[in-house]
């Protein structure tokens, strides 16, 4: 298999040499308005997730500066009989947010402020031979005039697995069932948890576990919010994929995956090709990600590569990503931290020209990564970051960062967090300056069972806005101010 990946990067390497790629068409891409939760450290050793956790904690993204004082606390619900262990999880959220003149459309998009609440309620069971979890999630818009509410899915079925863990003593676990993924740095699967709706997926999973590896197989649909119903399956979609963790020394773990993704063209979500005609989509995404520390784990980094190969509709797919940070922290009080990320993923250079080079980045997280603000995400983008983070107290964090976005191929559209179209590709290109995004954030957390978090942004729209913004309209900053407070059991 791993000779398969190899074959795979150096067919995809000179596209990666020629970067540049031809156009528009972005692609209905799977992702709600997505997001994310905070963030843990980076250097992992080889995850071998014991137990899958009852709340879900995200595996890390954009890091903190050192976590707070690992603040130790037992869930408050945990009950033994015999040799069951049983944990009742639950976690309630609100979050106001305000938003100025977000969405660059020709009116400036006003002023609006709402009121999310997130509530999810689980039961974990556990026993030598394994374990099964059950849980509800209950998304609500609070925000009176709002029509229609905004993340709303009244309580639904978030997670329902069954886990048998090393089952006749082999070094395997098998977990089916509905259950929340994240892998690698969850660029490309996620169970991203910003938002009110929290990705879930119907799957098989196995990990197979080495002393110093684990490669997990899984194959399934992932699972559509439904305001009005119960949360089906995507059914117009297969999600498969292998991914390989190999602890290489003690602070470097490499990683390697090939997910594929099959969607079939249907009435409600047509999938059409450059020639203007319908037809099934078949995305194959490749990587290698490389995580690790040195220094004394005062200096991390991170490096990942995708590449993507298929067909859509009558189209070819051939396009690609990039993503690399460097962060060093210093070891002085309040251990401030500096990081430097880049992120690039291709956009469409010719609409015409059947091939799609639209990285599209499948069930990824765009929350955390590309700035606060989520106008963007691993879509023809380019983007650089500074990150300060800073640690004034045991229980506190704080981050300030500054972001410069830049579409990949201004021929291709600029889409959204969400994969809403911000700006159409355009047919003479263009300037591909998009914008640059100021954040802060600071978290508080003086207990497991009690969370605060605010943040403020700004994005200060680029050349890009400018040409392409309605005759006459000028386009101001969008803010973006929030607060959170979260309580779990
Ligand atoms: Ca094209
Ligand atoms: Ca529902």
């Amino acid at each position: 298999m791993k000779g398969f990946w190899v074959l795979l990067f150096l067919l995809g390497l000179p596209s990666l040499a020629s970067a540049d790629d031809l156009a528009p068409t972005p692609q209905p891409s799977p992702e709600p308005p997505a997001a994310v939760a905070p963030a843990a450290p980076l250097v992992l050793p080889v995850v071998i997730e014991p137990a899958a956790p009852a709340i879900a904690t995200p595996e890390p993204v954009v890091q903190p500066a050192r976590p707070a004082k690992p603040v130790k606390e037992k869930p408050l619900l945990q009950y033994k009989t015999g040799p069951a262990t049983w944990t009742v999880s639950g976690e309630t959220r609100a979050r106001s947010e305000y938003r100025k003149d977000f969405a660059f459309q020709p009116d400036g998009g006003g002023q609006h402020a709402f009121y999310l609440l997130c509530t999810r309620l689980g039961l974990l069971a556990e026993l030598p031979v394994g374990a099964a979890f059950v849980e509800g999630l209950d998304g609500r818009d609070l925000t009176d005039e709002a029509s229609p509410k905004r993340q709303y899915n009244p309580l639904d079925l978030h997670q329902a697995w069954v886990e048998l863990r090393k089952p006749a003593k082999m070094p395997v676990n098998l977990k089916v069932g509905r259950q929340e993924l994240n892998l690698g740095a969850r660029l490309l699967i996620s169970s991203p948890v910003w938002a009110n709706y929290v990705r879930s997926y119907d799957l098989v999973r196995a990990t197979v576990l080495g002393s110093r590896w684990k490669v997990d197989a899984f194959g399934g649909r992932v699972v559509v919010s439904d305001p009005d119903a119960f949360d089906p399956w995507k059914d117009s979609e297969e999600l498969w994929g292998l991914y390989g963790t190999l602890q290489a020394t003690e602070n470097i773990s490499v990683e390697a995956y090939f997910l594929g993704l099959q969607t079939r063209t249907t009435a409600a979500a047509p999938i059409k090709g450059e020639d203007g005609k319908t037809g099934d989509l078949s995305r194959y995404t490749p990587g290698l990600r490389l995580v690790g520390s040195a220094l004394d784990h005062a200096l991390d980094f991170e490096a990942e590569v995708a590449l993507q190969r298929g067909s859509r509709a009558n189209d070819d797919v051939s396009s690609h990503a990039q993503h690399l940070s460097v962060a060093y922290r210093f070891a002085t009080p309040m251990a401030p931290r500096v990081k430097v990320e880049l992120n690039r993923a291709s956009g469409d250079s010719d609409p015409k020209d059947g091939t799609s080079q639209t990285f599209v980045p499948l069930y990824g997280t765009s929350h955390d990564p590309y700035g606060m603000v989520d106008f963007f995400r691993w879509q023809n983008m380019e983007q650089a970051g500074l990150i300060l983070s800073a640690h004034p107290h045991a229980t506190i964090d704080a981050f300030v960062e500054g972001h410069l976005f830049a579409l990949a191929d201004a021929h291709d559209s600029w889409v959204d967090t969400g994969g809403n179209k911000l700006r159409a590709g355009r047919v003479n290109g263009g300037a591909r300056t998009a914008g640059q995004e100021l954040d802060a954030r600071v978290a508080w957390t003086p207990s497991r069972h009690f969370k605060v978090d605010v943040g403020a942004a700004r994005f200060l729209p680029g050349q890009l806005v400018d040409d392409t913004q309605a005759a006459g309209k000028d386009v101001g900053p969008a803010d973006w101010v929030y607060l959170q407070v979260s309580g779990v059991l």
